[in-house]
C-alpha cells in the first residue's frame, strides 16, 4: 500500500511539471457555413491541424461548421468586428464588404478551371488577398468551388428564354441580382440555409450553385431540374479578421499565412472527388442534367455582356488583366 501511495504521488508530481502543450494558450473561432464532410470545411480543418501542429499546440482554431455561428454575410460581419476570428466563405457575399471582388466572378470570365488557378495563385490572386486589409480583414488563401448552374423545380432550362419569369434564388451579391435580372429571370436574395424550404414551398422556383452544393444540401430533392451552363467560377476564400491576427507575433501570422495556403492541395483534391460523387448520387436520385448546346452557350454569355460594361472602369481594367494571363 505504501509502494502503491508513493508512486501515486510521483505520477502526480510528474504531471504537475509536464509542459504546458497539452492546454492551448490562444483558442480561436472559425466559421464554416457547410456540413462537416464537405470540402470546404475538411480544407478549414486541415489548416487548423497544420496551425496546432507548428505551434507546438499553443494556437487552437475550432471550426464551428453547419452555420453554428450563423449565416455567411452574419459571419463576416463579426469578422469584420473581431467577434469570430476566421472563416471560409464564397466571395460573392465578400464582394458586399470590398466591391473590387466582383471583378473576380464576373460570368464566364475564365477560359477554363486551369486559367482561374493561374489568376488566383498569380500576382492578381496575390494583390486581392493582400487587399482586404482596409475593410479589416486578412486573406489568407483561396480553395475550389468549381462553376456555378441554374436549377429549378419548374422545368428544363434549355435556352436564356426557358429561365424567363422564374423566380430564382441569389446570394446576397448585387452582381449576382444583375446577372439573373439580365436572363429574364427574378432574382431572390436570401441565406443559404433557406433555400430548401423555399424552394420546397415554393417561394422560389430555383437556384444556382456547383453540383457538391446542389448536392449536399438536398436542394436536389425539391428542384430536380440541374442545367450545366456554368455561368460564373466563384472562388472560395478563407479570411481571418485584421483584429485577431493584430494580436500575434510576426511568427504566428507567419505560421497562419502558410498553414492556409497548404491546405489548398487537399480541399482541391477533395473538392474534384466530392464533385464526381455528387453529379453521381443527383443523377441516381432522379435529377434531370441538361447540357446546353454551344449556340445556348452564347446566348447566355451574350445576355450577360451588358454586366461588363456597368462595372467600374477600375474594375474593368482588372477584368483586361484577368483575360490578359495565359
Ligand atoms: C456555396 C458556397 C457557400 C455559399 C453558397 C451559397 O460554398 O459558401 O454560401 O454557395 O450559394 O457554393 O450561398
Amino acid at each position: 500500500m505504501k509502494r502503491f501511495l508513493t508512486v501515486l504521488v510521483l505520477i502526480a508530481v510528474a504531471a504537475s511539471t509536464l509542459p504546458a502543450a497539452a492546454a492551448p494558450q490562444m483558442v480561436l473561432r472559425l466559421g464554416e457555413t457547410h456540413v462537416a464532410d464537405y470540402p470546404t470545411t475538411r480544407g478549414d480543418m486541415e489548416f487548423s491541424r497544420l496551425v496546432e501542429e507548428r505551434t507546438g499546440g499553443r494556437i487552437r482554431i475550432e471550426v464551428y461548421h453547419s452555420k453554428q455561428l450563423g449565416e455567411e454575410k452574419a459571419v463576416i460581419e463579426q469578422v469584420q468586428f473581431g467577434a469570430i476570428d476566421f472563416t471560409r466563405v464564397s466571395i460573392s457575399p465578400l464582394a458586399a464588404f470590398a466591391p473590387a471582388f466582383d471583378a473576380l466572378q464576373m460570368p464566364y470570365l475564365y477560359r477554363d478551371e486551369e486559367h482561374m488557378w493561374k489568376v488566383l495563385n498569380g500576382p492578381i490572386g496575390e494583390e486581392f488577398l493582400n487587399s482586404l486589409e482596409p475593410a479589416n480583414f486578412v486573406g489568407l488563401c483561396w480553395y475550389d468551388s468549381g462553376a456555378r448552374n441554374f436549377y429549378n423545380s419548374r422545368r428544363e432550362i434549355k435556352s436564356v428564354a426557358d429561365l424567363k419569369g422564374l423566380k430564382i434564388r441569389v446570394q446576397e451579391s448585387k452582381l449576382m441580382m444583375g446577372l439573373v435580372s439580365a436572363l429574364g429571370a427574378v432574382p431572390t436574395p436570401m441565406p443559404f440555409g433557406e433555400v430548401y424550404s423555399a424552394l420546397q414551398t415554393g417561394v422560389i422556383d430555383g437556384a444556382e450553385n456547383n453540383w457538391p452544393s446542389y448536392f449536399s444540401t438536398s436542394h436536389y430533392e425539391v428542384a430536380k431540374y440541374f442545367t450545366l451552363d456554368g455561368h460564373t467560377r466563384v472562388p472560395e476564400i478563407l479570411i481571418a479578421s485584421k483584429m485577431t491576427m493584430d494580436k500575434l507575433s510576426k511568427e504566428d501570422q507567419d505560421i497562419i499565412r502558410q498553414a492556409a495556403k497548404d491546405s489548398m492541395p487537399y480541399q482541391i483534391k477533395l473538392w474534384k472527388e466530392y464533385e464526381k460523387v455528387s453529379e453521381e448520387k443527383v443523377t441516381a436520385a432522379g435529377s434531370i442534367i441538361t447540357h446546353l448546346s454551344p449556340e445556348a452557350v452564347s446566348a447566355f454569355q451574350k445576355a450577360m455582356e451588358p454586366l461588363y460594361s456597368e462595372l467600374k472602369p477600375e474594375l474593368q481594367e482588372v477584368v483586361k488583366k484577368i483575360r490578359e494571363v495565359q
